[in-house]
């Protein structure tokens, strides 16, 4: 096992085995299989329509693995891939999971604030970018400062025009060694509650399991034409079940480079696309406006809406409006999914969050004392299982807070169980902001509001909003004169911060109000935006 990663308990890996959630098997066989079984038919197609059969998408990737091994990588560096959704991001995967080198998966919101601590800790010794983003950020302007603040970095390799930096490798093929099923293959990123970031090592194995059980929990088939819509580097865009859900049943994998209705629907259209995944504002955005577009959306079989709560109004509506079913699904890349199922009743799909994924899941709901509460009770969900990471990489301390001594990863997700094992997501129990599905750690941002010069203390929270479920407000104490929020997102884009991130809205306040304990009470800070008394 790599260096900083934390293993299954023996016994547990045997039982995973023994019941065949691990097969031996690596996360390569997903185009490997495929192309050996249909090498002539379509396994993805670009924006732009650009369409690769699986044999060229095969080739593609060997090349590429043979590529990484001339420029010098070897087995277990680990890289930062940023790329947004296009077909470079697919060969690219596989072609670093030949050359058993270690993606990590950053999204392509992310800037300089992000990148450099990625780098710093999982020591990248190469990053993979695009030139640009299709609307006007160049990523090569983002690699320089990266380079320069990350020596260790020793390549950086461009996706279109590389300027000074290297083109995507590409050699001659070559033979190389088989990697071990059961030992990391990429790292994810955590949505995180802390200041710092925390990666998520995934195995071929589990991640295998992860990828093929929720294609089959989806009803994937060799007809599946699936839509990209979210970044492919995220886990439910990449195999929950994502584009790998979809290879591993053979079928075809559509990229879409926004989720927008304008572009996902031509896509939609001209592809016959008959599943994708979406955040909930997404699933809103193109209920408001199907009906002033004449796309023809007959294929689409079935939306998944995930990442965060999707409310029964909507849920309701989405039959009727898009002509589809809907799955919801509460998932998390550190692991757990649940899924509403196909044959699950209307009320279940439109009102729970779906059930956990397979029958080894393990799931804990705890009170504030650590104890499960009742059957039907609402608390914190813990869990563990197959596909559950057993520790973040290198976080030892923080492991120790973020695991059971059993091994249970503790989620920060306030849910109850239905008898029937389907989870309602009623809130949440950690310092992290969900503004429609983008994860913000609270306490990430309250230092860079900090490093503000008229900041003298910051406290971020999350203020109920229709659309994005949540917004992000930022409540600082002052020094002198107070910025504005327009002055305090300038200051933070100029710190290399996701746009994301950047608050909505920025409230001064003489002090923050406290707990008992004397914490700041980021429950008192949401109720003076709510105007609700406690
Ligand atoms: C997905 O993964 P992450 O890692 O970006 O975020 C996980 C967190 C969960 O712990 C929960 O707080 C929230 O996102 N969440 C939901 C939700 N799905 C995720 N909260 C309420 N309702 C839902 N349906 O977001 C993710 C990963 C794989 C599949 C789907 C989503």
């Amino acid at each position: 096992m790599l260096d900083g990663c934390v293993p299954w308990p023996e016994e547990l890996a045997e039982r995973y085995r023994a019941e065949g959630y691990w097969a031996a098997e690596t996360l390569d066989v997903l185009l490997s299989a495929g192309a050996r079984r249909h090498p002539d038919r379509t396994a993805l197609v670009a924006a732009d329509g650009t369409r690769f059969t699986w044999a060229e998408l095969d080739a593609w990737a060997d090349r590429i693995a043979a590529g990484l091994v001339a420029a010098g990588l070897v087995a277990q560096d680990r890289v930062l891939v940023q790329l947004p959704n296009v077909p470079e991001f697919v060969a690219l995967f596989f072609g670093l999971l030949r050359a058993q080198v270690l993606p990590v998966l950053a999204l392509p919101a992310h800037r300089e604030s992000e990148i450099v601590p990625l780098c710093e800790l999982s020591e990248a010794v190469a990053y993979f970018i695009a030139e640009d983003d299709g609307a006007g950020y160049d990523y090569r302007d983002l690699a320089r400062t990266v380079v320069k603040a990350m020596p260790s970095v020793r390549q950086v390799f461009v996706v279109g025009d590389p300027a000074e930096f290297l083109p995507l490798p590409s050699a001659d093929p070559v033979e190389l060694p088989a990697a071990d099923p059961f030992a990391p293959a990429l790292f994810l990123l955590s949505g995180g509650t802390t200041g710092t970031p925390k990666l998520i090592p995934r195995t071929h194995t589990d991640y295998l399991y992860n990828a093929r059980a929720s294609a089959e929990v989806s009803g994937f088939s060799a007809d599946t034409v699936y839509l990209v819509a979210l970044p492919a580097a995220h886990n439910f865009a990449l195999a929950s079940p994502g584009l790998l859900g979809a290879m591993s049943t053979g079928g075809s994998v559509v990229l879409a480079p926004d989720p927008s209705a304008d572009t996902a629907f031509e896509l939609i259209e001209r592809e016959r696309v008959t599943v994708t995944a979406v955040v909930p504002p997404i699933a809103l955005l193109w209920m408001d406006v199907v009906d002033f577009m004449d796309a023809d959306l007959s294929t689409l079989e079935l939306l998944q809406v995930g990442g965060a709560k999707f409310n029964p109004e909507p849920a309701a509506r989405v039959r009727e409006t898009l002509g589809c079913d809907l799955q919801q699904v509460f998932g998390m890349a550190e692991g757990l999914l649940n899924f509403t199922r196909l044959d699950d009743t209307d009320e279940l799909k439109i009102t729970t969050q779906g059930a956990p994924l397979c029958p080894a899941d393990e799931l804990l709901i705890v009170d504030e004392e650590g104890e499960p509460v009742a059957p039907g009770e609402s608390g914190e969900l813990l869990t563990r299982g197959p596909y559950t990471l057993r520790g973040y990489y290198r976080a030892a301390e923080h492991n120790a807070r973020a695991f059971t001594d059993d091994g249970f990863y503790r989620s920060g997700d306030v849910v109850r169980q239905l008898p029937s094992g389907h989870l309602i997501v009623e809130g949440r129990r950690k310092d992290q902001i969900n503004r429609g599905g983008e994860k913000i750690p609270a306490e990430e941002l309250e230092n860079h509001l900090l490093a503000h010069p008229a900041v003298h203390d910051a406290a971020v929270v999350g203020m109920p909003d229709e659309v994005m479920g949540e917004r992000t407000c930022a409540f600082v104490v002052v020094k002198g004169e107070a910025p504005t929020l327009r002055e305090v997102t300038a200051f933070l884009r100029e710190r290399g911060v996701a746009a994301y991130k950047l608050p909505d809205r920025l409230e001064v306040l003489e002090s923050f109000p406290q707990t008992k304990v004397g914490k700041v009470s980021k429950v008192a800070l949401v109720r003076l935006l709510t105007g609700e008394n406690g």
